[in-house]
């Protein structure tokens, strides 16, 4: 849980920093089945903390944005993509910039009623960055992807829904609870299987056919072998309910 709530969890590089340490606690202790990213308060993310590098625009000495985009972002976005479990942005309020980005990059979005959505960049001046050029055309279309990254327009979760932003929005008196029940039934499912698909289906985004088949076949001769598929076929075969536990 991004927990700065008075600044609508606006994203410093301390907070990226303990956001990866996150990632590779969870996948390093090889336990969890599931990931649940939320936010503290009122807002999900509200992107970079826009006061973090105020000094240097004061100075008007200009920021070595690089650098920091290097030791943040590009760590922060690929842990998650990379995480082989599934990983749930719970938006409970406001998604912007990289904030957008961060819930993007997950592999599902759960929105409150009230959460809304903003590519913010242009807003200030910015061109996207943190992967918000990569995720949201992929996720929404190209069409609607660059007019929300060229107006910045602040969208509710219903419009998010209708777009395919998100996949679901709760009510937010009972959002945690829905979230809960959401990320327990994922973590009850076929953890490798659920891993090897997250990888395979962005992987082939940019694959040919046939390499695309055989990265298929590789992944499915890991699959059969593992504990939960053959739990699965004799739960079939015997007519009762599976029991998979991640292995
Ligand atoms: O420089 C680089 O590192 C490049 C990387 C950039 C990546 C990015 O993410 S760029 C985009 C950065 N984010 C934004 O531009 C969004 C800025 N925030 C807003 O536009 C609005 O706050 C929202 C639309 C998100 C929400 O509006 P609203 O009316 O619900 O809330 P608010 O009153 O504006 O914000 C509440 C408080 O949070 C407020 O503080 P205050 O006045 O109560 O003391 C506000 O200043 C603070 N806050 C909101 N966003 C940020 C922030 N403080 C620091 N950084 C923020 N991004």
């Amino acid at each position: 849980t991004l927990n700065r709530p008075e600044r609508l969890n606006a994203l410093t590089s301390v907070m990226s920093d303990e956001l990866v340490d996150a990632f590779e606690g969870v996948n390093a202790a090889g336990v969890s089945r599931a990931v649940v990213v939320t936010g503290a308060g009122r807002g999900f993310c509200a992107g970079q903390d826009l006061t973090e590098f105020e000094q240097a625009y004061r100075d008007g000495g200009r920021l070595d944005v690089k650098a920091h985009l290097d030791t943040s972002y590009h760590k922060l976005i690929p842990i998650i993509v990379n995480t082989p479990l599934p990983v749930i942005a719970a938006v409970n309020g406001v998604a912007a910039g990289a904030g957008l980005s961060l819930a993007t990059a997950c592999d599902l979005r759960l929105a409150s009623d009230e959460a809304r959505f903003t590519q913010a960049f242009v807003k200030i001046g910015l061109a996207p960055d943190s992967g918000g050029s990569y995720f949201l055309p992929r996720l929404i279309g190209y069409a609607k992807a660059l007019e929300l990254t060229m107006t910045g327009e602040l969208v509710d979760a219903k419009t998010a829904l209708d777009l395919g932003l998100v996949s679901r929005v709760f009510p937010a008196a009972s959002f945690r609870e829905n979230v809960a029940d959401v990320a327990a039934e994922l973590a009850s499912l076929p953890t490798k299987a659920i891993g090897e698909s997250k990888r395979l289906l962005r992987e082939a985004l940019e694959l040919g056919l046939d390499v695309a088949l055989d990265r298929e076949a590789d992944a499915q001769d890991r699959m059969v072998q593992t504990a939960d598929h053959i739990e699965g076929v004799t739960a079939f075969v015997e007519k009762r309910e599976p029991i998979f536990k991640g292995e």
